[in-house]
């Protein structure tokens, strides 16, 4: 399995354009990377996976125009091997998210190779929409109509034609020996139309590159992520989250208990997250602070590799809205100012609002929700064994959920509280 040996390690995920500026122009970038690890080293992380770093025509960059290229606003690829090395100089890990299964309409494969993408023929549905919210995936070309999951912009790759499954591992090769730690994989359930084909495709893939961190974006029941567990290693449980925010925000310990037994055999191959760019900030959705610093603590008390959202320890809020996804991407506040050195400034704020207490320095100096989530982040390096362990007796009673966690010898006994009141419990 590609994980192994990699579990015990705390992740930071980092929206690169929104994060921190080296050179001045209120855009994130790569000496900005550079400049910010002593502060990710201080918070005690050390695996950091950075949102896509290609050329790419918007600003989230999941729509790639050139995979052997940087983005322009980030740095060269000598910066980038600049913040590469001296992660490594640090200790850190670097992976580096790879969009394949489309490109950026952009790309000049839309141009040159029609064949690398997907085209609908006489006997296929034009009206198709995506199962999980309607939005059409055949789009008009000239006469022709091809296939883009995520729209117009960005055309899906057609993994029936042996040379794209070559590119892309070309690709792969490339950033892995350039030295990064591993890849997230996106959208990795959409490669075919058929788990089967992606989880062996992504075995052979994975195998072609090398040891490393893999990690496969596969949002999805527990059922359908856990098949990709083992080909890729690490695969993220969007399910197991969303249920336990549901439990803190109704202090019902059900949902929870419920996706925790789902999940219990493949937890050690988890990235478990609290959120991420796609999804409403952890602030947003669970404000009071016990209740999040609870939250916190049970993502530091699981199997798997934890991961915090940027800006989640300070207690960033965001609201994701489909029609403005930026939203939950703003930029990581430095400065109580939100102008001084370092601060990106690409997009309006809406949510990080200045002199709110929210910045990295004021909560540093004067204390801050930083200091809680800090504190679970050393419990958990002190435990760092809790990684690969096992969960066996998992019992819930009158809102509490008790589970037992151990790896060789070394065992904890997990009491979570969700109740409202004062309960009694009893477990056997
Ligand atoms: C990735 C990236 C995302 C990026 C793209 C495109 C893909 O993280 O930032 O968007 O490169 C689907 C895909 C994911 C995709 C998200 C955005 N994420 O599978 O790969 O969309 C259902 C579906 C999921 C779906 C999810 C979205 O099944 O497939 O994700 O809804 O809401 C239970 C169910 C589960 C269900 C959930 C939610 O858990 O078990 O099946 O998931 O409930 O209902 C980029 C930009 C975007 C931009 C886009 C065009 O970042 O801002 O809009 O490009």
């Amino acid at each position: 399995m590609g994980g192994k040996g990699y579990r015990a390690l705390i992740g930071y995920e980092i929206f690169v354009r929104s994060f921190r500026d080296g050179n001045g122009d209120g855009i994130g970038d790569f000496k900005g990377l550079k400049d910010s690890l002593e502060y990710l080293s201080l918070l005690g992380v050390d695996l950091i996976w950075i949102t896509p770093i290609f050329r790419s025509p918007s600003y989230h960059g999941y729509d790639v125009s050139d995979y052997m290229e940087t983005n322009p606003s980030y740095g060269t690829i000598e910066d980038f091997r600049e913040f590469l090395n001296e992660a490594h100089s640090m200790d850190f890990k670097v992976l580096i998210d790879l969009p394949i299964n489309h490109t950026s309409i952009r790309h000049r494969w839309f141009k040159e190779r029609p064949d690398f993408y997907i085209w609908a023929d006489e006997n296929t549905d034009i009206n198709q929409t995506r199962d999980w919210d309607n939005v059409p995936i055949w789009h008009p070309f000239g006469k022709r109509y091809f296939k883009g999951t995520f729209g117009y912009c960005m055309p899906d790759l057609n993994y029936e034609n042996d040379e794209v499954k070559e590119k892309v591992k070309s690709i792969a090769k490339f950033w892995k020996e350039l030295g990064v730690d591993g890849l997230r994989i996106d959208a990795a359930k959409h490669l075919y139309d058929d788990h089967r084909k992606n989880v062996a495709f992504l075995r052979e893939f994975i195998e072609s590159i090398g040891d490393g961190i893999y990690v496969a974006e596969i949002w999805d029941s527990p059922k359908i992520t856990k098949l990709y567990a083992d080909a890729v290693g690490f695969v993220y449980n969007f399910h197991i989250f969303g249920a336990l925010k549901k439990s803190i925000r109704e202090r019902r310990s059900g949902s929870f208990y419920k996706a925790l037994l789902e999940s219990r055999d493949f937890l050690k191959c988890n990235f478990n997250f609290l959120s991420n760019h796609d999804v409403s900030r952890i602030a947003s959705e669970v404000p009071g602070e016990k209740e999040r610093e609870f939250a916190f603590a049970i993502l530091m008390l699981l199997p798997g590799i934890p991961f915090i959202y940027y800006g989640d320890e300070l207690g960033v809020p965001g609201v994701y809205d489909p029609k403005f996804p930026e939203d939950v991407v703003e930029p990581f506040p430095w400065t109580e100012d939100m102008c001084s050195d370092g601060q990106t400034s690409w997009k309006s704020i809406k949510f990080t609002k200045a002199y709110h207490g929210y910045s990295a320095e004021h909560q540093m100096k004067y204390g801050g929700f930083i200091w809680k989530v800090k504190r679970w982040i050393d419990v958990r390096k002190e435990h760092d064994w809790i990684s690969e362990g096992e969960l066996t007796e998992i019992y819930e009673n009158n809102g509490v959920i008790r589970y037992t966690i151990s790896k060789e010898g070394k065992k904890a006994n997990v009491l979570l509280d969700f109740a409202r009141f004062e309960v009694t419990v009893k477990f056997s």
